[in-house]
């Protein structure tokens, strides 16, 4: 995947991962004595993680990813004992998707009396995990009863490179060790947030030996662009003024415009059955909304009048029309479709579209219809998260092949349909269904979460409620209800539209 910026994401991922651990107390100043007797002024208790579920779950994730990124092959995956086996196991069992191994420390005196515990065969190739490597010692008595089992280990993932010669004594062993951490990364990121002083940076690098010479500061805020997979993201958006200027989509400009002259990111989902229906409520929506989402194969009586009536309205009130047909086909039948019995690029402003045909079936034949100006279709959202459960499209890999695809093609594709922000660049939009402040599912497949949660949390940009505003015998009052709380959920952190 080439234009994941895998660099940027990796350094994402790295420092968000520290500010989390921050927060978790892992990082504890004063006077510590170290098992080597060393007095340390800071003590680095990766335990610490334990108590937060999201961090055990980063953690996890991050050494997984430096494990495909290595290129490593294995046929299993162990935890050396004790504090890595949580990470190990969450790495092997939901990540990587490989048989977890634990090797014990004493065997035991009854039963199989077996030192490794799992599924091997003798010849076997196991990656190692581990929390903190400082001198490698632990990891060589690992490898000696691996070895003496037959099995190969050639390949260690630790938390933490402590840099107190592990690694090189690893090495002259045959075995690479690969670190998400080192003391440089953790020490240049905590004084670069200013959680250790000039002084103090000094003081850890004498006490600890390290060969550094001063102290770096990083913009780290600049730094995480990309958390695009992770659970909690740190709040990445830019001004909406200056996503308005920078974006060369002009979909996305139009629609940046719109939102901020309504003060609205509400997308009002109207799934009613009948033309009248529908345009009744458009009409009373069309203040409050930027946005209003159809399915015009679920209007029974769908005819150009319909449309007509509907682009009217939307010029006159300025909000966008989106179909959500979910385009899924070949680019051919994308395209008959698209000009076919509901002529859907002749009225619609921006469509949905499955990343699963890949590439070729979706920019070339959309940029064909939205460069023509006999048509209005303007956009693509491509479908990076359904709010289903047990969606399929939380397979391994899927959303960021998605990302991918969208990231190549931002001239016509102006953002995703996701649960969490996809993407660090900021010139895509993030339109979020699953959204409903009095209920959380439907019975039917469908998971709703709040306003707070879905802006504020996970960083998207528009919430699309249905049944919210839909089911609601007061649609006006629901209507201003989630455009106030949304608005200010996305309107808080930033200045431009205040
Ligand atoms: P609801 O009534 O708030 O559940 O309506 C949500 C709308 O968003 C509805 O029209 C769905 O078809 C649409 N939707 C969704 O809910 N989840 C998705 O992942 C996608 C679309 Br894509």
């Amino acid at each position: 995947m080439s234009t994941l910026c895998e660099k940027t994401r990796n350094g994402a991922l790295k420092r968000n991962l520290l500010r989390q651990m921050l927060e978790a107390n892992v990082f504890k100043f004063g006077e510590f004595q170290l098992k080597s007797g060393q007095i340390s002024p800071i003590y680095i208790d990766l335990r610490e993680c334990f108590g937060h579920p999201n961090l055990l779950m980063l953690i996890s994730e991050a050494l997984s990813k430096l494990v495909t990124i290595s290129g490593a092959e294995y046929t299993g995956v162990l935890g050396v004992p004790y504090a890595a086996l949580p990470y190990a196991s969450v790495a092997a069992g939901q990540f990587l998707k490989k048989p977890l191994l634990i090797v014990r420390k004493e065997a035991k005196s009854y039963g199989t009396k077996k030192l490794i515990e799992g599924l091997y065969e003798p010849g076997d190739r196991l990656i190692l995990i581990e929390d903190v490597v400082t001198t490698g010692g632990s990891i060589l008595d690992v490898v000696k009863v691996l070895t003496a089992e037959g099995l190969v280990a050639s390949d260690v993932f630790c938390i933490l490179d402590r840099e107190q010669g592990g690694k090189q004594k690893l090495l002259d062993a045959g075995v690479t060790l690969h670190s998400l951490l080192d003391m440089n990364s953790v020490l240049t990121f905590l004084y670069s947030t200013g959680a250790v002083s000039d002084e103090q940076w000094h003081g850890i690098v004498k006490a600890l030996n390290l060969n550094y010479t001063a102290p770096v500061k990083v913009d780290i805020d600049k730094e995480i662009e990309d958390l695009s997979r992770l659970p909690f993201v740190e709040n990445q958006r830019t001004p909406l003024s200056e996503r308005e200027s920078l974006t060369e989509n002009a979909l996305n400009k139009k629609i940046l415009s719109v939102m901020r002259k309504k003060k609205s990111n509400l997308c009002l989902a109207i799934d009613y059955t009948t033309s009248e229906e529908v345009l009744q409520l458009a009409e009373i929506a069309g203040p409050f909304v930027m946005a209003i989402k159809v399915h015009a194969d679920a209007i029974t009586d769908f005819s150009e009048e319909f449309t007509r009536k509907l682009t009217t309205l939307a010029n006159d009130m300025d909000f966008i029309i989106f179909e959500d047909r979910k385009f899924g086909d070949t680019g051919n039948t994308n395209l008959l479709q698209l000009k076919g019995a509901q002529k859907i690029a002749s009225w619609a402003d921006v469509v949905t579209v499955h990343a699963v045909q890949g590439t070729d079936s979706i920019a070339g034949v959309f940029r064909q219809l939205i460069n023509d100006p006999n048509y209005r279709l303007s956009g693509v959202l491509l479908i990076a998260q359904l709010s289903t459960k047990g969606s399929l499209t939380a397979l391994d890999g899927y959303t960021e092949s998605t990302v991918s695809i969208a990231e190549e093609n931002r001239d016509v594709i102006s953002g995703f349909i996701a649960q969490t922000r996809v993407s660090g660049f900021s010139d895509l939009l993030n339109w979020t269904p699953g959204v409903n402040l009095d209920a959380k599912t439907d019975s039917a497949g469908q998971q709703w979460r709040g306003v707070d949660e879905a802006i504020d949390v996970q960083q998207n940009d528009i919430i699309i409620v249905g049944r919210g505003v839909t089911s609601s015998s007061e649609p006006v009052q629901q209507l201003k209800r989630y455009r106030r709380i949304a608005w200010e959920a996305l309107a808080k952190d930033d200045e431009s539209v205040n």
